[in-house]
C-alpha cells in the first residue's frame, strides 16, 4: 500500500492562495474546504488528503506528526518557535508585513525616546516581546485573539503589533504603522522526524510544492 501523506492547512487567507499552489503541484481537493463543514478533505491522489485547521495551530498538527506536511504564515511559525518542524520553503503566497502601529497623533518615538512603559496588545505576544527588548523598550503586553486594531482605539493599548496588508484597516481606524518588524510569507513545513523516515514519499511532494512555488509555467 502506498504510504498516505497529510498535509495541514488554514481556511480563509492561506487557502485562497494556497488553491493554486495545490492545483500546480497536481492536487485537488474532492471537496471545497470553504464549502465543506468537513475538516479532513480528499483530493484526487489516493495517498493524500488535506486536514483543516486554524491558521494558528498548523504548526503543532505538524510538530506532533498528526499532519505532515503543511502551511503556515511566517508569523505563525515565529510564534510558534520551530521545535519539531523542517521549513524548506517560502512559497511567496500570502504576504504582509508584521508592524507596530499606534493611534493617529501618538507620539511613538517620542515615548520611546523617554523610555516611557507602552502598553502593547497583539495577538503575536513572543514576536512583540522579542523585538521590544531588542529596542530596549518596556512594554506590557497584552494578549489578544483578534481585532487588535479596536485596542488603541478604546484605550486598552498605546500600541499594537499586527499584520498589514494593503494598509486599508488602519486607515480605516485612524492608526498609523510605526515600525517594520519583519516582511511575513506563507511556508511550507514538514515535520522532522517523518521526513527521515520517510523521505521517498514526502520529498517528491517537498519537491512538487518548490516547483509550484518556482512559479513554473
Ligand atoms: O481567523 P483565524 O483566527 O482562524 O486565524 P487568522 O486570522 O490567523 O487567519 P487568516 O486566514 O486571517 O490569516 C492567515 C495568515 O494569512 C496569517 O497567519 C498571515 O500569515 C497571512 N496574512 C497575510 C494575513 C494578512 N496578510 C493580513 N492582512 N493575516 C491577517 N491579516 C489581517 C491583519 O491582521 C489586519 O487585521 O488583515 C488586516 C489588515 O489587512 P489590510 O489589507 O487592511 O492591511
Ligand atoms: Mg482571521
Amino acid at each position: 500500500m502506498k504510504d498516505s501523506i497529510s498535509i495541514a492547512l488554514s481556511k480563509g487567507r492561506i487557502f485562497e492562495e494556497t488553491a493554486h499552489l495545490l492545483a500546480r503541484a497536481g492536487l485537488r481537493p474532492l471537496e471545497d474546504p470553504e464549502a465543506s463543514r468537513k475538516l479532513v478533505i480528499a483530493t484526487n491522489r489516493s495517498d493524500v488528503r488535506l486536514i483543516i485547521v486554524r491558521a494558528s495551530d498548523t504548526p503543532t498538527y505538524v510538530q506532533h506528526g498528526a499532519a505532515d506536511l503543511g502551511i503556515a504564515g511566517h508569523d505563525v511559525l515565529h510564534e510558534h518557535g520551530g521545535a519539531g518542524l523542517y521549513q524548506p520553503l517560502d512559497l511567496g503566497i500570502a504576504t504582509c508585513r508584521m508592524i507596530v502601529a499606534v493611534r493617529n497623533g501618538f507620539d511613538y518615538e517620542d515615548a520611546v525616546r523617554r523610555g516611557a512603559r507602552l502598553r502593547v496588545a497583539t495577538k503575536y505576544v513572543r514576536t512583540a516581546r522579542e523585538h521590544f527588548a531588542q529596542k530596549g523598550v518596556h512594554v506590557d503586553l497584552i494578549r489578544l485573539y483578534g481585532s487588535m486594531e479596536l485596542a488603541p482605539i478604546t484605550g486598552l493599548a498605546d500600541a499594537i503589533v499586527d499584520l498589514v496588508s494593503s494598509g486599508s484597516t488602519l486607515k480605516a481606524n485612524d492608526l498609523v504603522a510605526v515600525e517594520d518588524i519583519m516582511p511575513v510569507s506563507a511556508r511550507l513545513i514538514v515535520n522532522q522526524a517523518a521526513l527521515k523516515t520517510r523521505r521517498a514519499s514526502l520529498q517528491p511532494m517537498i519537491d512538487a510544492f518548490a516547483r509550484a512555488a518556482g512559479g513554473g509555467q
